[in-house]
C-alpha cells in the first residue's frame, strides 16, 4: 500500500490518505502520490471521495520535513501544494471530502479544496499555524476564508481554537454532519448522486460558480447566461429535459422523501 490509496466503486474514485502512523501528515512524497491519484480519478471516474485512513483525516504539514526548509524551499513547497490542491478544486470532476478525527492545518486546507465536505462527529478542525510559528501555505487564506470569512479565520489562527463538527457546520466549513464512522459512506452516496448528473453540468457547477462569485454582479450575470446556454445546448441536456416531460425522470423530492 502506498502513501495514497486508490479504489474505484463504479463511477466513483475513492482516494485515501494513507500514512496513519504519522496521522496522515502531508509529506512531499504523500503530495506526489496524491497528485497521481487525482490524475487517475479524473481519467477513470465521474466523481471522487477523499478520505483519511486511520484515526484522523490529516494532521497537516509534515512538521519534521518543514523544520529543515530554507525560506525559498518553503515558498516552493507552498506553491507545490497550491498546484496539487488546485487540481482538485479546478479539475474536471467533483470531489467530496469525508472527514473524521483531526482536520488540522494543511489537512483543513486540503479539505477546503474539495467541493463538498462531510464530517463525522469525531472530526475536529483547527489552524494551529500561529502556535507553530508559521502561516497557512496550502491555500487556506484563499479557500478556507471564502468558506468561513476573514473574522472567523483570524480567530481560528490567533487563538488556535478547535471546532467540533457541529460548530464547523454552523460556520459553513462542512455541509453534512453524520454519526461516527459514517463520513465515507455519506460522501460516497453524495458522490454517486453527483456522478449521475450530466458531466457538462457538473463541470459548469465546479468551474463557473467559484469564478462568478469573484466578479461583479453585471459580469457574473453575463457569464451565467453563457454557461446556462452552453450546458442547455449539450445533447445530454435535451435528453434529460425530454425525459422529465415524458414522465420518465424523477420529480424533485421533498426533504425526507415525503409527498
Ligand atoms: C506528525 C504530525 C505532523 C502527528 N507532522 N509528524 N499540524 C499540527 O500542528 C498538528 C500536529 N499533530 C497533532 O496535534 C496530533 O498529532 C494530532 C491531534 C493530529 C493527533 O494526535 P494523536 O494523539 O492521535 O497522535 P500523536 O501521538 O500526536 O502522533 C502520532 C505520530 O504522528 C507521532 O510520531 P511518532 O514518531 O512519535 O509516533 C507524531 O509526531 C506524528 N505526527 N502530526 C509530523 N503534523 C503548508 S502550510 C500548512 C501548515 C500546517 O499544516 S501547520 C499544522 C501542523
Amino acid at each position: 500500500m502506498g502513501l495514497v490509496t486508490f479504489e474505484r466503486e463504479g463511477a466513483i474514485a475513492l482516494v485515501g490518505l494513507n500514512r496513519p502512523d504519522k496521522r496522515n501528515a502531508l509529506s512531499d512524497a504523500l503530495i506526489d502520490a496524491l497528485e497521481a491519484a487525482i490524475a487517475r480519478a479524473e481519467a477513470e471516474a465521474k466523481a471522487a471521495v477523499l478520505f483519511g485512513h486511520g484515526p484522523h483525516f490529516s494532521a497537516g504539514l509534515d512538521l519534521a520535513e518543514h523544520v529543515e526548509r530554507t525560506p525559498l524551499e518553503g515558498v516552493a513547497n507552498s506553491r507545490r501544494w497550491h498546484e496539487v490542491f488546485g487540481r482538485i478544486q479546478r479539475g474536471r470532476i467533483p470531489w467530496f471530502a469525508a472527514l473524521h478525527g483531526a482536520v488540522v492545518g494543511g489537512g483543513l486546507e486540503l479539505a477546503s479544496a474539495a467541493h463538498v465536505r462531510v464530517a463525522d462527529r469525531t472530526a475536529f478542525f483547527a489552524l494551529p499555524e500561529g502556535q507553530r510559528g508559521i502561516f497557512v501555505g496550502g491555500g487556506a487564506s484563499v479557500r478556507t476564508v471564502r468558506l468561513i470569512g476573514v473574522a472567523r479565520m483570524t480567530d481560528l489562527m490567533l487563538t488556535g481554537r478547535t471546532l467540533d463538527s457541529e460548530k464547523a457546520e454552523a460556520w459553513g466549513l462542512v455541509s453534512y454532519v453524520v454519526p461516527e464512522g459514517q463520513a465515507r459512506a455519506k460522501a460516497l452516496e453524495l458522490a454517486a448522486q453527483a456522478a449521475a448528473n450530466a458531466p457538462f453540468s457538473n463541470y459548469a457547477i465546479i468551474q463557473a460558480l467559484p469564478r462568478i462569485a469573484e466578479v461583479g454582479i453585471d459580469e457574473g450575470l453575463f457569464m451565467e447566461s453563457f454557461v446556462a446556454s452552453m450546458t442547455a445546448a449539450a445533447p445530454e441536456a435535451e435528453e434529460r429535459l425530454k425525459a422529465f416531460l415524458t414522465k420518465k425522470a424523477a420529480k424533485v423530492a421533498r426533504p425526507g422523501g415525503g409527498r
